[in-house]
C-alpha cells in the first residue's frame, strides 16, 4: 500500500550553487507538503551506509565522496502518489535526458552531481526517512 510519502535530498552541488530556495519552491508548488526538513552534512561513513544498496556499482566510491563533499538538505514529503509524482518532478537520473522543466533539467549539470535524490519505492522512502529523522522531528 502507498504511504503517500517520499524522501528527498538536495545534493551538495545544488546547495553549493545556491538552489535550495528554488528547489523547495518547485517542490511545494508541485503540491508536496513538508513533513520533516533538515540542513546537514553526511560523512564518508554515513553516505556509504545510505547508498549501501549501490555498493557493487562502479560509481559507488565517487557517489559516496560526492555526497559527503558538502552540506545537503534532507526532507520527508507527503502527497498522493508521492513516489511516482516526485520522480516525475525531478526528472531522469542523467540531467541531459531529464524532461524540460524538471528539477534536474533546471539545476543539475551531470549524472553524478544531479541536484536531488528521490526515493524509488515506498519501502525505501521509509528506510531513507528513518535514516535522517526521529519521530519527534516530523510534523
Ligand atoms: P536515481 O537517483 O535517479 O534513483 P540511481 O540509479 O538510483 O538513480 O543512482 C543513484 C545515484 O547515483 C544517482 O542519483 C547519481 O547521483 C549516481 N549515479 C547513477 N548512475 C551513475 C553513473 O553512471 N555515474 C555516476 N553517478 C551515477
Amino acid at each position: 500500500m502507498s504511504t503517500n510519502r517520499t524522501f528527498t535530498m538536495i545534493k551538495p552541488d545544488a546547495v553549493a550553487n545556491g538552489h535550495i530556495g528554488s528547489i523547495i519552491n518547485d517542490i511545494t508548488n508541485a503540491g508536496f507538503k513538508i513533513i520533516a526538513l533538515k540542513y546537514t552534512k553526511l560523512t564518508d561513513e554515513t553516505a556509504g551506509q545510505f547508498y549501501a544498496v549501490h555498493a557493487e556499482r562502479p560509481f559507488y566510491k565517487d557517489l559516496v565522496s560526492f555526497m559527503s563533499s558538502g552540506p545537503i538538505v534532507a526532507a520527508i514529503l507527503e502527497k498522493d502518489n508521492a513516489i511516482e509524482d516526485f520522480r516525475k518532478l525531478i526528472g531522469a537520473t542523467n540531467p541531459a535526458e531529464a524532461a524540460e522543466g524538471t528539477i534536474r533539467q533546471k539545476y543539475a549539470k551531470s549524472i553524478d552531481a544531479n541536484a536531488v535524490h528521490g526515493s524509488d519505492s515506498d519501502e525505501n522512502a521509509e528506510i531513507e526517512g528513518n535514516f535522517f529523522f526521529k519521530a519527534d522531528e516530523r510534523f
